[in-house]
């Protein structure tokens, strides 16, 4: 173990690109619930009912109780040391990327700068008729369904989030994708790796011969492709695999 950690670290000290790859397990120890395990979201709440825009259009009022009730939630969640370890490197490395799937604002909030949200952010919103783009406290009015507030508009709000058959935004899938594509090390953290686009990163990385290291309890879809995969969870690994990366 100890030896595969030292090689680890290497790949990560050596990369002159490096990316960092996450999805819900990464905040699965600042109690933000994942989606696919067995006690996910989707066990819950059925995704085609909750994260699609046909869904949205027919039950606003529902959607957007979940996703207050999880906005308030990630708002009361902390950073826990995987996000603070992964903060570090941002701060360390000087061509350094983080694509995450999560919309929990976790990444940002433990000081990392360069994130790339796939997903979007749960503490945004848009306006379904203009496009007009708020954040969480202008479209927080409590129980009613949020209304664009452009002179003239009344569009209906909706969370500035990726549901199901929607494109991710091309101009930040570029960017994760380019990187990807040219990065030599690719670390990916707490993902079922099961959604695409976002999953086919990992993949791009390791066309271009990146070192894979994975940090995950489970086995995921990537973890073939994987040349290190540390079964455990983010709090404890990621924080290990950043030791000794010297502050500058
Ligand atoms: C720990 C841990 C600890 C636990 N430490 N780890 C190609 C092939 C097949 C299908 C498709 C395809 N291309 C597109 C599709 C369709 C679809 C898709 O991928 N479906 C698959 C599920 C089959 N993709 C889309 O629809 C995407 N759009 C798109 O492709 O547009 C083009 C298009 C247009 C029109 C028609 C067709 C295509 C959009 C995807 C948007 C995903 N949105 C969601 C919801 C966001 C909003 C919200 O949260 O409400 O994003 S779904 C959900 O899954 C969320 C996540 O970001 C995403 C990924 O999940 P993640 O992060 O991997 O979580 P889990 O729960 O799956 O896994 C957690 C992991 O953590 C597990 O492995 C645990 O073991 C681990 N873990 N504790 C570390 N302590
Ligand atoms: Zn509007």
């Amino acid at each position: 173990m100890d030896e595969k950690i030292a090689r680890a670290r290497d790949a990560i000290t050596r990369a002159d690109k490096l990316l960092v790859f996450t999805g819900a397990g990464i905040s699965k120890e600042s109690g933000v619930p994942t989606f696919r395990e067995a006690d996910g979201l989707w066990e819950k709440f059925k995704a085609e009912d909750f994260a699609t825009l046909e869904s949205f259009k027919k039950r606003p009022q529902e959607v957007w109780k979940w996703y207050r009730e999880r906005r308030s939630l990630a708002r009361k969640a902390k950073p826990n040391p995987a996000h603070i370890a992964v903060a570090k490197l941002d701060r360390l490395h000087w061509d350094f990327m983080i694509a995450t799937q999560n919309i929990d604002n976790l990444h940002r909030r433990a000081g990392a700068k360069r994130v790339l949200e796939l997903h979007g952010n749960l503490l945004r919103s848009y306006c379904l008729e203009c496009g007009k783009k708020v954040d969480e406290s202008d479209a927080d009015l409590d129980g009613e369904v949020p209304i664009c507030s452009e002179h003239g508009c009344g569009g209906l709000m909706r969370p500035d989030v990726v549901w199901f058959g929607e494109y991710l935004d091309p101009n930040i899938l570029n960017e994760a994708t380019r990187f990807a594509s040219e990065c030599d090390c690719c670390i990916v953290v707490g993902t079922s790796g099961l959604v695409y686009p976002a999953a086919q990163l990992p993949y791009l990385a390791k066309r271009n011969d990146a070192a894979i290291i994975e940090i995950n309890p489970e086995p995921s879809a990537i973890t073939g492709i994987a040349d290190y995969f540390f079964e455990g969870k983010a709090g404890e690994m990621m924080p290990v695999l950043v030791e000794h990366i010297k502050e500058g």
